[in-house]
């Protein structure tokens, strides 16, 4: 051991030969912050290390503990190099020649014994605008499947149903950053800005330094309570409630925009007579925060000149969350504070291109441009667009859920997996595992052997961002492009490349002829032209020319639109409407032998299925194992200590967890972050419940059991 770190100490003072920077981009989270990667060669190695960016006009140069790992795992070892096919249970190197053929054989028998449904594909959030659009089209006219879905379903679903109903489009956030510290007031509904998008964090103190009252509604005070005037600690699941609670007192305390609503909106008279009959002490029995308050947080949202109101997770995945996001949009709309510098709404965008992922058809019942499949037109038009029949086009599929339960009930029996690992990131995740296991064919296309690529029977590898290049649509609706700046490692391949490659070896090559991922953009442009998520006017030019740009861009001329909504709402009479919204109550309430709600999410140094920063030394030994948040007095009456381990069941299932004490969180409810497989997958214990419009599962709540483990 002594001798092999004496090895490596050599290695890493050994002078460089050649040294080299370029400029990247962060492929966790939905900033997108820049940075420069440096590499420095010598005769016998390569060393690279990152720094920020100064001259990134989002960012000015923060960057989290995440982005300054960035490149960790993909100039990794353990990163996946050639295709491997599974022989006799192991997983063995094959050719690309013969992994090609063997994906030909084994989906065209299935689709010729059982139907072109036989076989599904089911994509991400990181991929690029381009690789996203291409799954769609590769779904649809290379495989003919109306199963194709990806993990977007468990991020932005809920969020993008309520702005589509409401305002008649969906993008993330309604006004650039810039415009936050112009809003007077804040609110941050489930969203934990400090650990999950720290670099824009900068944006809402210098709110505050302004004048700014921040509320933060969130069951635990997290580290972005550190920036709130104003903390309501809400059950988890009473979101809406709460939010009926405030439009009362907005209501009945006159702090409406009378001409607004009578100008820019429809179905006013129907939300006041529903909240006339709202109670706030019954509110406050519901969400358990005193009416005194509810009545205050109204008020400063209210009363203050502008104002901005931002959902995250916490509020939308539930199987009400498109309802509860609906409500939060009520109050931004009775208040009219939107479409005006400093006031809007933002849906915190999670994953690189979880904006751009769902615009351009990887999800079940959409085609590019925010178009519809089950819509005649649409369908025409992207139709003419790929030079396919009409009628070859397949209809629309199911949720990403719904695919894993059809892939159990046998329905589905090949599947394509890109840039995902839902065996850890579904919802009642052993049922996922299981059902996976029943696969008669598993593709899957990934870094590293994930926890799902371990049940694959073909496993693929792809590019890392470093190799890969494309647009990303940050959380801003900002298009941005990212060039390749490495090449692959081994025999991987780019993963548009990949798409193409099967295509061609199924015979449908023809329709996917690239050279680059520039002309698949420029495909897509055209694709998306006249649709909602319109990027006809956005070339690779223009985007690297002014740091991106922001949809609608329907002209080569046409500047981009950073706010929305200024004159008319995206709804054909261009008004936005109001709902009315009874509160729900979560699918699973605590009872006697589940006495506990539990609440999941992520931790600072970890990444959604954690294959990346589990796999990235520096970020793991900060936080090597999931822990379990307990208020003290929870803990004590079940008889937990800190560090100790508890055993946490569901209806669904049970695990180990170590346990870590935290006054901040409430007494009826623990946290668990869901970075994590196998034995310590808190995604074995959530419910599966899903929200009727968006199909988005409940992941923020359900009811355990705990006891000492
Ligand atoms: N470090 C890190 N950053 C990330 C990611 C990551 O994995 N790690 N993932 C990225 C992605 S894809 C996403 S989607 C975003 C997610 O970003 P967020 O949505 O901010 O993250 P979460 O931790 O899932 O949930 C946010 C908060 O919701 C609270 N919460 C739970 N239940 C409720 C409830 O019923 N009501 C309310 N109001 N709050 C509730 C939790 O306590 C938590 O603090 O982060 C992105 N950034
Ligand atoms: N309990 C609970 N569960 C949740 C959530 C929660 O809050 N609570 N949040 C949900 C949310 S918001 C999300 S977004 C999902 C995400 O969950 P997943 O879809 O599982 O997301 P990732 O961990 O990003 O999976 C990405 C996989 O693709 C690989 N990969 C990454 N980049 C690339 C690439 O460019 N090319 C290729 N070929 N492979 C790549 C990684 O190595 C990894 O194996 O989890 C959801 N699950
Ligand atoms: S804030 Fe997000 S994009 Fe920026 S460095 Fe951190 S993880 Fe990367
Ligand atoms: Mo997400």
């Amino acid at each position: 051991m002594n001798n092999f770190l004496k090895h490596v100490q050599q290695l890493q003072s050994e002078p460089a030969v050649k040294v080299s920077t370029s400029r990247t981009e962060c492929p966790y989270c939905s900033v997108q912050c820049t940075m420069n990667l440096h590499e420095e060669q010598t005769i016998r190695v390569s060393r690279y290390s990152i720094s920020p960016n100064k001259a990134d006009p989002v960012t000015e140069g923060r960057l989290c503990v995440k982005g300054l790992q960035a490149h960790t795992h993909a100039v990794d070892d353990r990163r996946l190099r050639y295709p491997m096919r599974r022989l006799l249970g192991r997983l063995s190197p094959v050719s690309w020649d013969d992994a090609l053929q063997q994906i030909k054989e084994r989906f065209e028998a299935l689709k010729e014994t059982y139907g072109p449904d036989s076989v599904g594909v089911y994509g991400g959030g990181s991929l690029t605008n381009e690789e996203s659009y291409l799954l769609g089209k590769f779904a649809r006219v290379a495989l003919q499947t109306r199963y194709i879905d990806y993990n977007g379903r468990f991020c932005m679903s809920a969020a993008a149903g309520a702005s589509n109903l409401t305002f008649g489009v969906d993008r993330g956030l309604t006004n650039p950053l810039s415009e936050v510290p112009l809003a007077k007031c804040i609110i941050l509904a489930g969203t934990n800005l400090a650990e999950c998008q720290p670099t824009i964090m900068q944006y809402f103190r210098k709110a505050r330094q302004e004048g700014c009252k921040i509320i933060v509604i969130d069951p635990r005070e997290t580290a972005t309570c550190s920036i709130a005037d104003l903390h309501l600690k809400v059950r988890p699941g009473y979101d809406a409630a709460l939010v009926n609670g405030m439009l009362k007192v907005l209501i009945e305390e006159g702090y409406t925009d009378p001409e607004f609503i009578e100008r820019r909106t429809s179905g006013y008279s129907e939300l006041a007579e529903h909240i006339s009959k709202v109670s706030l002490t019954e509110v406050a029995e519901l969400t358990d925060i005193a009416p005194e308050l509810i009545t205050e947080a109204a008020r400063m949202y209210g009363r203050a000149e502008t104002g901005l109101v931002f959902t995250a997770r916490g509020v939308e995945q539930h199987a009400s969350g498109v309802a509860n996001v609906r409500n939060f949009l009520n109050m931004v709309l009775v208040t009219g504070k939107i479409g005006k510098p400093g006031c809007g709404y933002g849906a915190v965008t999670g994953q690189a291109n979880g904006q751009g992922g769902r615009e351009h058809g990887q999800k079940a019942d959409q085609l590019p441009g925010y178009r519809m499949i089950e819509h005649p037109e649409h369908r025409a038009y992207i139709a003419s667009v790929w030079g396919v029949p009409e009628e070859e086009l397949p209809r629309k599929g199911v949720s990403a859920y719904e695919m894993m339960e059809a892939i159990d009930r046998g329905e589905i029996k090949g599947l394509l997996i890109l840039g995902s690992n839902p065996v850890v990131s579904n919802p009642n995740a052993q049922l996922v595992e299981k059902a996976l296991r029943k696969l008669e064919f598993l593709v899957v296309i990934d870094l590293f052997e994930s926890e799902t690529a371990r049940l694959a029977h073909l496993v693929l590898p792809g590019s890392a961002y470093l190799e890969d290049e494309g647009t990303i649509t940050q959380l801003e609706g900002r298009v941005m492009v990212r060039r390749a700046v490495k090449p692959l490692p081994g025999k991987a391949r780019l993963d548009w490349r990949i798409l193409c490659d099967i295509a061609d070896a199924m015979g449908k090559g023809a329709f996917f002829r690239y050279r680059n991922a520039e002309e698949i953009f420029n495909e897509l442009r055209i694709a998306s032209k006249g649709g909602k998520a319109d990027y006809y006017g956005m070339t690779y030019d223009r985007l690297e020319r002014q740091h991106g740009m922001f949809w609608p861009c329907p002209e080569k001329g046409h500047p981009g639109t950073p706010r929305m909504f200024g004159e008319s709402f995206g709804h054909d009479d261009g008004l936005a409407r109001f709902a009315a919204v009874e509160h729900q109550q979560p699918k699973e309430g605590t009872s006697g032998k589940y006495p506990y709600l539990l609440t999941t999410g992520r931790v600072l140094q970890h990444y959604l299925s954690g294959v990346q920063t589990r796999n990235t030394p520096e970020l793991n030994s900060k936080y090597p194992e999931p822990m379990m948040e307990i208020h003290p007095d929870t803990a004590g009456a079940i008889g937990l200590v800190n560090g100790g381990q508890a055993q946490v069941t569901s209806r669904r299932g049970s695990i180990r967890l170590k346990v870590k004490l935290s006054s901040k969180i409430r007494q009826d409810t623990v946290f668990v972050p869901f970075h994590w497989g196998g034995e310590q997958c808190i995604n074995r214990l959530t419910h599966h419940a899903l929200d009727p419009v968006s199909r988005m599962p409940e992941f923020k709540v359900c009811s355990v059991a705990i006891l000492p483990g």
